[in-house]
């Protein structure tokens, strides 16, 4: 817990006293605590974010975003009728000075956001049927999102799912080896060879116009959205800090990734790693009950493909971070990066299996 967690929550415009913090959740970027404090008798809590410095450089763009992202949200929601617009879409506290971040003396930043409550984050999914409200969700974000005023959203980390330029890096990596463990992973570095086609493939067709650019969430892991504890359908998406200017194939590819399969992403039983086709077919359902009229023809086509590539992604860059010393995802044991992208990669072989089944599935919704 660092040590500074209740002074930098003095800067933050909340009421009554603080009374006590912990570590929350199990994000790989920032620092996430949920902070109590007692408003005359009443126990409330907060999420305090250490926004990772290291992932994200621009964090007035990032926090511009967000803060952006939080109203239209809310607008919209509130437009529709819907109630509890506080649980459905974060809401920033301000600071004492009315700013969405604080800035600590050793440079690092903070904001805080109403904790919803009621609600939680899945590590790993459970019944199709949750699947399908993960991928509605998601998918009714980008679709409220489509009319956010103001302009485009800043490009908070550019070419994030540049797929191709992912590929590059992790070649750079390998050139490099700058700590002798492309050793370990001979057999990772050749499926990621054998796959390098794959990579240009949604880059390519995005260059020749035949993908739209949206309003997009690009980290759509299954803990970024709370489900709620009671009705069990998908309430709030969360981890806002890469919603920017992108491709819903970036979306949906992510939650086949981490919703198809009953494991952990560093599951090291790779028999167990299998992406199970009824929460494929109830990820696609409910990515097109929100985005169905809204997708074009491509996008369309590309959904189970798109579930192969972002899984391949995410593996290249936990190989190329395994490469490169462990310095940009958190790791909680040595070979940790290279299991998780033995996991991914077992995830992909097991997508290529059912490819075909995906994919007449999707040409009949
Ligand atoms: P990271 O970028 O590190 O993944 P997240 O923003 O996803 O950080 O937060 C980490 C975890 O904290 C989430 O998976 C979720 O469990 C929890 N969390 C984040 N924001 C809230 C919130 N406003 N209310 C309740 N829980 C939250
Ligand atoms: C990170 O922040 P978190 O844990 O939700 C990463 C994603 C990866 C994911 C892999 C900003 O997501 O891109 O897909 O880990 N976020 C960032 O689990 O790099
Ligand atoms: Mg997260």
């Amino acid at each position: 817990m660092p040590s500074n967690l209740h002074a930098v929550a003095a800067n933050f415009n909340i009421h009554g006293d603080y009374f006590s913090a912990e570590p929350h959740g199990a994000g790989h970027i920032n620092d996430t605590y949920a902070v109590t404090f007692n408003q005359s008798g009443r126990p409330v809590r907060y999420i305090f974010q250490r926004v990772n410095r290291h992932v994200f450089k621009n964090t007035s763009a990032l926090m511009r975003n967000i803060s952006r992202v939080c109203r239209h949200m809310r607008a919209r929601l509130i437009e529709d009728g819907l109630p509890d617009a506080s649980r459905r879409a974060l809401t920033i506290v301000p600071t004492t000075s009315g700013a969405d971040w604080f800035v600590d003396d050793t440079q690092n930043y903070w904001r805080c956001f109403l904790f919803v409550e009621g609600a939680r984050a899945h590590e790993i999914i459970e019944s199709p049927s949750q699947a399908f409200q993960v991928a509605a969700t998601f998918g009714n974000f980008t679709k409220l999102l489509e009319d956010i005023p103001s302009g485009r959203l800043e490009e908070v980390i550019p070419d994030f799912h540049n797929t191709r330029k992912r590929f590059e890096n992790f070649q750079k990596s390998l050139a490099a080896d700058i700590h002798n463990r492309a050793k370990d992973a001979k057999a990772e570095i050749d499926f990621l060879h054998a796959h390098e086609n794959d990579c240009s493939v949604v880059v390519d067709a995005i260059a020749r116009g035949e993908i739209p650019e949206r309003v997009t969430h690009n980290d759509t892991k299954l803990n970024n959205i709370l489900i709620d504890d009671t009705t069990k359908q998908g309430l709030c998406v969360i981890d806002l800090d890469t919603s920017m200017p992108g491709s819903a194939l970036y979306d949906f590819g992510d939650m086949v990734r981490t919703a198809t399969s009953p494991t952990l992403e560093d599951e090291v039983n790779l028999s167990l790693v299998v992406a199970r086709p009824e929460y494929f077919n109830a990820l696609a359902t409910g990515f097109l009950s929100s985005l169905g009229t809204t997708l074009n023809k491509t996008e369309k086509e590309l959904l189970p493909f798109s579930g192969k590539l972002i899984t391949l992604e995410v593996g290249m860059r936990f190989l190329t971070d395994y490469l490169d010393g462990d310095v940009y995802f958190k790791t909680s044991r040595t070979r940790h990066n290279l299991d998780r992208c033995r996991n991914q990669f077992a995830l992909v072989a097991s997508i290529e299996k059912q490819f075909d089944a995906m994919n007449s599935f999707v040409a009949t919704l």
